[in-house]
């Protein structure tokens, strides 16, 4: 293995406080940042993990006015959730901070004035989008206007929703202000540029030629791309009251731009935690820096922001931004706004104590290649065939037997066969092999090879089984165990980046901590006669009932939203009242109802109108009412419709039926019985 440096800065991307965090943020950022973070601890680097929450930006201000609170309560009420949900599920920041912090605004003030200072910005007037009556420039996704690709007319200033299209706020047909329904004017402001377009000699230099065999495909792809288009200055200040304000005179009521500050809100982080020190971690050209992201965000941190980094000079550089694609919800695009999401703080309400079975199931899945899909279905079958088939009954099995046989004590090995020493010749490759997959940001394939281990250990049970040996050769049988217990012991390690709850437990259950990486696979971690702890399950069953109600949940949402984006079929033509008057509308009581013989969907009723006979109606009702549970309700009937032959036979009039957005239909009914006949006026 190629040796690792001393020193690291990891940071994870800020989440914006605008809402609590779901499965794919901690799929595509949190858990791998985790993961890496705690096996450079376990290789005893010297190693920092940055994050906080992103508290400024349209993103919160929108969030604000749609709870009609301030920015600050809004973000004060989901830093708070989104810390929480992290330290619940063992991400294991060595701070989090907060953008709206003083340290923060210092230190990005101080950042802009630097580059203002020495000439890197340049200034530039242009027209934008102005709201006389709320008097103040409107960022674009306070304007909406018709979409002039699909005729949308709820189109944002920068994206069309519909279509997908993205836009600028002046295409926009027929805009409106958001804040006040008004017709925006357009008004010349002046704002500071950052010229990404004199950078990009550099950047092809440091990234196409540079990265080209370490950064992810992806990254790498997206990068070049973006650099082969043609690079131009990018506005760094917004006409905005909320943010940090620009530190220049004159430039009264604008802010930094969100995507300035917010990636310097990794650096005021570190020196929120290490106030003295805080500069080895970015300015030390011996620390290696690593940025976690979505892809969403990989123009921001593998060319804007390094290109502020540059600018300014004083910086270390990222040496790589493994960022990763989407998580899927049940085949669905995991959106908050829709609600389409596994929130953390309420998985954890509904599974108590099981954060690693979530973390394992997010890695073993994780989006790291391409766009995955997260199901109930998927994460149960992990759950009870991976953990507790695999994993838990290798490890439960090496401890309840030592418990049974050995009254608890590891036994002594008393010569060892080929078998075994292959086992613990092999024991002793994993810690490097997992560790290089870490290395290289292949979290997935490096869970799949600490499984590997315990499929060793199980095998090696099954083949040996000490069960049977016990019988007939005790020292054989304590052989057996010593070695099953090694592996175990080797689990504690390497487990806990991954699953660091369960890790712990184990460690718990062998009476033994975690160690280094590179000690981990020794063949001699339990010596014999090392007294082990009570044995306990390491993780349990997930019943059918406990993913169906979570697969009900998400089916809930859905009706939910259909509903509520179902809109209005548009008003038919007038009618005079002399023609409304022509309708016979009456209540009537059904008497008997049967399926249509050979027809899916049409019930033959007979209805008590109030005459001497009751009518015959068919309607196409069978698919939303059993026929029995029909009888005796009062239903609304246009009574004069002409006569129909329906499957031969004579329907005389025609159920009134409410019908919902998802087509289910409902009885249209007195709120009290009334006597068959009665009119409807
Ligand atoms: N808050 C965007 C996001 O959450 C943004 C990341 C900032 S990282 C400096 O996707
Ligand atoms: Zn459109």
């Amino acid at each position: 293995m190629a040796s690792l440096p001393q020193r690291y800065t990891v940071t994870a991307a800020l989440p914006y406080a605008n809402g609590p965090v779901h499965i794919g943020h901690l799929a595509g950022v949190y858990l791998p940042a985790d993961i890496y973070v705690r096996y450079l601890r376990a290789q005893q680097r010297d190693v920092k993990f940055i994050c906080g929450s992103d508290e400024h930006g349209v993103p919160i201000t929108i969030r604000a006015q749609k709870e009609g609170v301030t920015p600050q309560q809004v973000v004060d009420k989901y830093h708070a959730i989104i810390r929480d949900s992290f330290q619940d599920f063992g991400v294991s920041f060595d701070v989090y901070s907060r953008t709206s912090s003083q340290t923060h605004a210092e230190v990005a003030s101080g950042f802009f004035k630097k580059l203002y200072e020495e000439g890197k910005f340049i200034e530039q007037t242009s027209e934008q989008y102005y709201d006389e009556k709320a008097d103040q420039f409107l960022a674009d996704r306070y304007i909406v206007g018709t979409c002039p690709n699909c005729g949308n007319e709820n189109a944002y200033g920068d994206q069309c929703e519909k279509c997908g299209t993205s836009l600028s706020p002046t295409e926009l047909i027929n805009p409106r202000s958001m804040l006040s329904g008004n017709h925006p004017v357009l008004r010349e402001t002046k704002h500071w540029y950052l010229p990404l377009d004199q950078y990009e000699p550099w950047l092809r230099e440091w990234i196409v030629e540079g990265h080209k065999q370490d950064w992810k495909a992806n990254v790498y792809g997206q990068c070049k791309s973006w650099i082969d288009q043609g690079l131009h200055p990018r506005a760094v200040t917004r006409d905005l009251d909320w943010g940090v304000p620009v530190p220049v005179a004159g430039a009264e009521g604008k802010v930094l731009y969100v995507w300035f500050d917010a990636p310097i809100g990794y650096i005021s982080a570190t020196k929120d935690l290490l106030p003295d020190t805080w500069e080895t971690y970015w300015k030390d050209p011996e620390t290696k820096l690593v940025h976690f992201i979505g892809k969403d965000n990989i123009v921001f941190h593998c060319i804007i922001f390094p290109t502020m980094l540059k600018a300014h000079g004083d910086y270390i550089l990222p040496d790589n931004v493994p960022a990763n694609e989407f998580l899927n919800l049940e085949g669905d695009k995991i959106s908050t706004s829709r609600n389409w999401a596994v929130w953390l703080h309420e998985y954890l309400q509904d599974f108590p104590g099981q954060a690693d079975v979530l973390r394992y199931v997010l890695c073993a899945n994780a989006p790291e290649t391409k766009d995955n899909d997260f199901t109930w279905k998927d994460f149960q079958a992990r759950n009870n065939n991976e953990l507790v088939a695999n994993l838990g009954n290798f490890v439960n099995r090496a401890v309840v037997l030592t418990h049974k046989f050995f009254a608890g004590k590891v036994p002594a090995a008393v010569g060892f066969t080929t078998e075994d020493e292959d086992v613990l010749r092999q024991l002793q490759e994993f810690p490097a092999r997992i560790g290089e997959l870490i290395d290289n940001y292949r979290f997935r394939d490096a869970l799949n090879e600490l499984m590997n281990l315990s499929r060793l250990g199980n095998k090696y049970l099954a083949d040996q089984e000490p069960w049977k040996l016990i019988k007939t050769d005790e020292a054989r049988t304590g052989t057996v165990l010593h070695v099953s217990l090694q592996l175990a012991a080797a689990l504690v390690t390497l487990l806990e980046p991954f699953l660091p709850e369960a890790a712990a437990r184990l460690g718990g259950m062998l009476n033994t901590k975690k160690g280094t990486w590179p000690q981990a696979g020794r063949p001699d971690a339990l010596p014999a006669g090392h007294q082990l702890a009570e044995g306990a399950l390491l993780f349990t069953k997930i019943e059918d009932a406990t993913v169906e109600a979570q697969v009900q949940k998400l089916l809930d949402t859905k009706k939910a939203n259909e509903l509520a984006a179902a809109v209005s079929a548009p008003a038919k033509e007038d009618v005079s009242f002399e023609q409304f008057q022509q309708m016979d509308l009456r209540i009537g009581t059904i008497l008997a109802a049967e399926k249509v013989a050979k027809t899916k969907k049409l019930l033959k009723l007979s209805v008590d109108l109030g005459f001497d006979e009751p009518r015959t109606i068919v309607s196409g009702i069978a698919e939303h009412f059993l026929p029995e549970a029909l009888i005796g309700q009062q239903v609304q009937v246009l009574l004069n419709l002409a006569p129909r032959e329906i499957k031969g036979i004579q329907s005389q009039g025609m159920l009134l039926m409410a019908e919902n957005a998802d087509g289910v239909l409902g009885l249209m009914q007195p709120s009290s019985p009334v006597r068959p006949g009665s009119g409807v006026a």
